[in-house]
């Protein structure tokens, strides 16, 4: 990777003007790519490099470095190749601060139609993919676990052209690696459900889009040759603003503007199904199980459920940040039930956990007032992040015999948000999310809350089927949209 983009910043030629406590002990310059990653954003920064550059560390391995692509942009690829793949992570938490560069990423490269990708997926040093693309990424049709098969990048791709999409980019890169037939483990670390089995079907959907052209010998070599573990991520790592940077430049003494945040707690839960050779993961922390499945539902139920429900009360309530949100005692409270009352009693927890355990430590990561995280972050893709945050847990307490009116009440505050456009008291709000255009004309001259909920709730791209014919959970939904809309969210919740 070539380099400077002046003396002020940091690279590889003005990393040794950075302070040694802010250095990793690991040294960049012998480090080797055996990992390709899709999706360059923030969390891959703050996560899986973290785990890679310990598990070095610890086994002193130095043939696992990550070749990196960006997906939506080439910004974070540009600013990282600019730094020679450096930047720094720091550690924020009440009354500690930790600030390093981290020396694992060794390459920085936008994905769409770029060769170099499929030429590294097929790099017999290469062991290992993992992926972070969001939810979204993955063009999913989010109800029924499969592509979207009537996205017209995924068909231009099965159709034969240097690949846009992820899945498009992995297909082509195992087509041309399964002629080596060298092992390879491919590790989704999306919050999705069971991602690696997800992951595993929507590669293999790809060969069946209309008009897809993919080499025959594709199936057998899936087969025989590929892991597709899954996985459970857990790491709080918001948007990186110009504080941060700010704050980096002084440790440094050189500009970072690839500087990221994160929170002490890490986890990366991963099913031992790896294929072929992999990074001693474990010694930097990882848990090896045979089984992610309960793992993920008390992650993704526990922890992003509530992390969306506070995110759309913070919206209606005026809030910008998930902790101000949470910091309110109504909304604690409300988190509280929805906790105790809904998430644990309807889920199945992974043996050794105890839930109420689990839930207090949910809180009070997402109380830290050292990591503000934008409530129109969480917000963003709602529509996708709610069959696996909150529909599973609505589902759960129906089947359980529990009336689930706490999920009812967060999603009446989804709607509301989504279909207004506005916070309680007027002003506007604003977030990225595909689903709220078809919520809304769903829902268009709806004659009361009762009815815009039904409509919308029947959006099955968002709702599947079950639960727009749910007339119990509609019924909720309803009261709660009603209530909302005529006292306000403040006036529900201090009566709830
Ligand atoms: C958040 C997650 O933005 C969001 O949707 O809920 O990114 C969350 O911070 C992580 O999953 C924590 O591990």
């Amino acid at each position: 990777m070539s380099g400077s983009v002046g003396a002020g910043a940091l690279n590889l030629e003005t990393l040794a003007r950075v302070p040694a406590t802010h250095r990793s002990a690991l040294d960049p310059r012998a480090l080797s790519i055996g990992v390709v990653h899709l999706g360059l954003g923030v969390f891959h920064r703050t996560h899986q490099i973290s785990f890679l550059e310990r598990a070095a560390l610890e086994s002193g391995e130095t043939c696992w470095g990550v070749s990196a692509y960006s997906e939506r942009s080439p910004a974070a690829a540009e600013l990282l190749a600019a730094q020679d793949g450096l930047y720094s992570l720091r550690i924020a938490a009440p009354g500690a601060t930790a600030l390093t560069v981290l020396s694992s990423l060794r390459e920085a490269r936008f994905a769409p139609g770029d060769p170099v990708l499929i030429e590294r997926l097929c790099d017999p040093a290469v062991a290992l993919v993992t992926l972070t693309v969001s939810e979204k990424g993955y063009r999913l049709d989010p109800s029924q676990r499969a592509l979207a098969r009537d996205d017209p990048e995924l068909l231009a791709d099965a159709a034969g052209r240097p690949p846009v999409t992820v899945v498009g980019q992995l297909v082509r890169g195992l087509e041309a690696r399964a002629r080596l037939g060298a092992p390879l483990s491919v590790v989704c670390c999306d919050n999705l459900a069971e991602n690696g089995r997800l992951l595993a079907g929507l590669v293999a959907d790809f060969a069946t889009l209309p008009g897809a052209r993919v080499d025959g010998g594709l199936a057998a070599y899936l087969e025989s040759a590929v892991g597709f573990p899954s996985t459970v991520v857990d790491r709080i790592s918001p948007a990186p603003g110009d504080a941060d940077r700010a704050a980096a430049a002084r440790a440094l003494t050189v500009a970072d503007a690839a500087a990221v945040v994160t929170e002490p707690f890490a986890d990366w839960v991963i099913e031992d199904r790896f294929a072929g050779r992999r990074p001693a993961l474990e010694r930097a922390g990882a848990r090896l199980v045979d089984d992610v499945v309960p793992y993920a539902e008390l992650k993704l139920r526990a922890l992003n459920g509530t992390h969306s429900a506070i995110a759309w009360c913070g919206l209606l309530l005026g809030d910008g940040w998930v902790h101000e949100t949470l910091a309110r005692p109504p909304v604690a409270r409300f988190v509280a039930a929805l906790l105790s009352e809904e998430i644990g009693p309807s889920l199945a927890v992974p043996p050794g956990v105890d839930f109420a355990s689990y839930a207090a430590s949910v809180t009070e990561r997402l109380a830290n007032p050292e990591l503000p995280y934008a409530n129109t972050q969480v917000a963003s893709d709602s529509g996708q992040k709610l069959p696996g945050r909150i529909l599973s847990t609505v589902r759960a307490c129906r089947a359980a015999g529990i009336a689930p009116r706490r999920c009812a009440l967060a999603l009446a505050c989804y709607l509301r948000v989504a279909l207004s456009g506005r916070s309680d008291a007027g002003d506007p709000v604003d977030f990225p999310d595909g689903a709220r255009e078809r919520l809304s004309v769903a829902a268009a001259g709806a004659p009361s809350s009762a009815a815009a909920a039904r409509r919308a709730l029947s959006v099955r791209e968002v709702f599947a089927e079950d639960l727009g014919h749910d007339a119990v959970f509609v019924g909720l939904v309803g009261d709660a949209l009603e209530a909302i809309t005529t006292h306000g969210l403040a006036a529900v919740l201090d009566a709830e």
